[in-house]
């Protein structure tokens, strides 16, 4: 029986050979293996440069494969960022707009589903943050909204499960056990596997609570913005490392016995509360002693802030290796694209600012690291735009199903083959939608991003900018008024109106902030 199955399968690919199309066959459906993490800043890579910290396994999928330069999102915020890698479709047509109001409609078409048809095993891990339950997915479990970091809870479709440890730990077990035990091996996979790290309020695995003690991290050029020379939407933002990190969840000031702490520690194993109660000892008694104000407090500030999030990322990073080793020992990695990305940017100090949610190129941008052994080129870098809105359209691609027309972005699938030629978009439009009372107090603004310029208005305000980031990468200085930019300034018009009216953005209030 087995001799006769097998001798199926080698006169099927000598035929296959006879035809020339056995290569082609062979990655007609590869598994497609998404790592998702939540709020991790391309400068937080060290494939991308990092002067902060070391991702070995992360700069693996880097080194095998394909890293983006200008991976930008549509809309730098946690839940629209998750509705557009979803449906391939900006907010205004997947209906999910921001965090607070915003309610993902499952009903509608998504690339997980469009897979699902074309025989793909389908599963989504971790955070989803979309409120509504996923749909088109064979397997699923996810955090309620933010999740937890300790003693996560994940919600499945039988119920709600407290999983004990850590949750980038957690999260990846659970991954790995659907591989191992519960998918169907005989259909090709996609995985979403998605952390919840290194989201707010940062709080590090117990392996790596201690990590960078003694330590100083540079620091950014701009950590002391003044905001001058810009619109007012910087300046009155709530995101400011020196001014609104709160003492206890986002510091890590904790004092003995106060209930917050308590609670935390509740949810930690008795190994992991001695791992963080001598690693914050030293340095909070010194603290409290002798308490920094003053550009000194900034400086402490960020030291704290900085490295919880850096250590947070320790932890993915490692997991990131764990899923890629049981690739490799499993006969998985050749036929299996690895993707590595997220939500959206996020600001390490840079204008002062922790956060995400500007148009301003730490936020707007987002990593993307893309392996697929025999066809991307190891070590390449691209620096055209791409974006998450082309995730989806490049999975159905990669899978060799039709893209539907309604999607909004393209494939990059021809890029990964270095087979797509001068033809791309020289131009992408921007749209972040909750503006204040929101938390972090950002102003709704839309915008056009070339590889050398962008526009912003922030239409609340009545405000514009222009940046040129050839002379000015910080975005430091406005020339929206500046003569010598005119024609610029003209051109960037134009093409947003064109962008608006092709991507059919018909409000700029869809979902009137609460007040
Ligand atoms: C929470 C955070 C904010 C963060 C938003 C959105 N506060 O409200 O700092 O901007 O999420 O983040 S915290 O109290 O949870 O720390 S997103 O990634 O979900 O969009
Ligand atoms: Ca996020």
């Amino acid at each position: 029986m087995r001799f006769t199955s097998n001798l199926v399968v080698v006169l099927l690919a000598l035929s296959a050979v006879a035809l020339g199309s056995f290569a082609k066959a062979a990655d007609k459906q590869p598994n497609i293996l998404f790592i998702f993490s939540d709020d991790h800043a391309y400068q937080a890579i060290s494939a991308y440069g990092s002067n902060r910290n070391q991702t070995p396994n992360i700069d693996r999928i880097a080194n095998e494969g394909m890293r983006f330069d200008r991976c930008v999102v549509t809309n730098s915020i946690c839940g629209p960022s998750r509705a557009v890698v979803l449906t391939g479709k900006y907010s205004h047509k997947n209906g999910f707009y921001d965090n607070y109001h915003s309610s993902f409609d499952g009903s509608q078409q998504t690339f997980p589903k469009l897979l699902q048809k074309a025989g793909y095993q389908t599963a989504m891990v971790g955070k989803w943050h979309l409120r509504t339950d996923p749909t088109g997915f064979d397997f699923w479990e996810v955090l309620p909204g933010q999740g937890r970091y300790y003693s996560p809870v994940f919600i499945t479709p039988e119920g709600r499960e407290v999983k004990e440890g850590y949750v980038t730990d957690v999260t990846t077990d659970t991954a790995l056990d659907w591989l191992d035990k519960r998918r169907n091996p005989e259909k090709p996979f996609m995985l979403m596997l998605q952390h919840k790290a290194p989201h707010r309020e940062w709080l590090p695995g117990p392996e790596h609570v201690a990590d960078f003690n003694g330590e100083k991290i540079p620091e950014p050029e701009t950590l002391f913005d003044d905001y001058r020379n810009r619109s007012d939407a910087a300046k009155e933002a709530t995101m400011r490392v020196a001014d609104h990190m709160r003492p206890m969840e986002d510091l890590k000031l904790w004092p003995e016995g106060a209930e917050y702490v308590e609670r935390q520690f509740r949810l930690m194993s008795p190994e992991a509360q001695k791992a963080w109660k001598a690693a914050y000892k030293e340095e909070n008694e010194a603290y409290f002693e002798n308490p920094p104000t003053g550009d000194d407090k900034t400086h402490w500030n960020y030291q704290r802030y900085i490295k919880d999030y850096l250590r947070c990322i320790a932890s993915v990073d490692d997991n990131v290796g764990r899923v890629l080793d049981y690739l490799d020992e499993h006969g998985l990695a050749d036929n299996t694209v690895v993707v590595y990305s997220s939500d959206q940017g996020f600001y390490l100090g840079e204008h002062g600012w922790y956060d995400k949610r500007f148009m301003y190129e730490e936020s707007f941008r987002t990593p993307l690291l893309v392996r697929w052994p025999g066809v991307v080129k190891p070590g390449s870098v691209e620096k055209r735009i791409v974006s998450n809105l082309d995730f989806a359209e490049t999975f159905l691609d990669i899978a060799g199903v039709e893209i539907p027309d309604d999607m909004q972005g393209a494939s990059i699938e021809p890029i990964l083959r270095d087979e797509q030629g001068d033809d791309w978009r020289d131009a992408f439009y921007y749209h972040y939608y909750e503006g204040p009372p929101a938390v972090h107090t950002v102003a709704r603004h839309y915008g056009v991003a070339t590889d050398r310029y962008k526009l912003i208005h922030f239409y609340d305000l009545d405000q514009w900018e222009l940046f040129d980031l050839q002379d000015d990468p910080n975005e430091m200085i406005s020339v929206f008024n500046d003569p010598s930019y005119a024609e610029v300034r003209a051109e960037l018009e134009g093409k947003l109106a064109q962008l608006r009216e092709q991507l059919e953005v018909t409000s700029d209030d869809p979902q009137p902030l609460k007040k």
